[in-house]
């Protein structure tokens, strides 16, 4: 199989962009404000998830946080919705097993657009691989409350499994580790192949979101 890095043309080599913040509700912090933090403390990747949200709150939204992203230098995708990530002009979206096939998204956002998918297991990064997408995300780590109707749990083993059949078979791409991560919990879950992690609860539960952004980079920043 080919390493999808060499067919796609994402302006952005996402293998150096390690982290990536999903937004979510955090009383007293509202989307845009949690967005800028994140930025601040050195994030270049954000995903806007608004599960609870109608479309108008989405775009509204949406509209402010792709503001920041883009004064930062960093990547806005949207969550689970293509129109909105269309309508948006968003960098990318970010896709469930239930959303929207990544061939059908990619024909509607063209090549210049990022497009990610879920996986929880080998076959689906296999799946997601064959549907061109541009990264994955790989969990749930742990779990989490963030996520209803959470896949099966990971593990260090699950990761270890998975990314040793990608490097088996030849499978190439950004992977992101996803949910429940903790701090201590970066480093080996990195030791397993993972070229990424992406955070929610961790960094909105700080009370100095930017802060703590900037430590968790450092971290991720010692791999390399
Ligand atoms: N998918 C699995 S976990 C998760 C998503 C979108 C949310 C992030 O989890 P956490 O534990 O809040 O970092
Ligand atoms: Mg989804």
């Amino acid at each position: 199989m080919h390493n999808r890095m060499e067919n796609t043309t994402p302006e952005v080599d996402l293998y150096h962009v390690p982290l990536q913040y999903i937004t979510d509700h955090k009383e007293g912090v509202s989307i845009p404000e949690q967005v800028e933090a994140v930025c601040k403390g050195g994030c270049r990747w954000v995903q806007l998830r608004m599960k609870e949200a109608d479309r108008e709150e989405i775009i509204r939204t949406g509209c402010v946080v792709k503001e920041i992203c883009r004064r930062h230098g960093a990547l806005f995708l949207v969550n689970d919705n293509v129109d909105i990530a269309l309508e948006l002009d968003a960098d990318g979206v970010h896709l469930g097993k239930e959303d929207m096939n990544p061939l059908e998204a990619r024909r509607i956002l063209g090549y210049s657009k990022i497009i990610g998918g879920t996986c929880n297991t080998f076959e689906d990064v296999v799946d997601r691989f064959r549907q061109q997408v541009d990264y994955i995300g790989l969990g749930p780590f742990t779990y989490t409350t963030t996520k209803k109707r959470l896949s099966p749990i990971l593990g260090l083993e699950g990761y270890q499994k998975i990314m040793d059949a990608c490097r088996k078979e030849g499978i190439h791409l950004p992977v992101h580790a996803i949910g429940g991560i903790r701090e201590n919990d970066i480093q080996p879950i990195l030791n397993t192949g993972v070229t990424g992690i992406a955070l929610s609860s961790l960094l909105k539960n700080n009370k100095d979101m930017a802060r703590k952004t900037k430590d968790i980079i450092e971290q991720l920043k010692i791999k390399e």
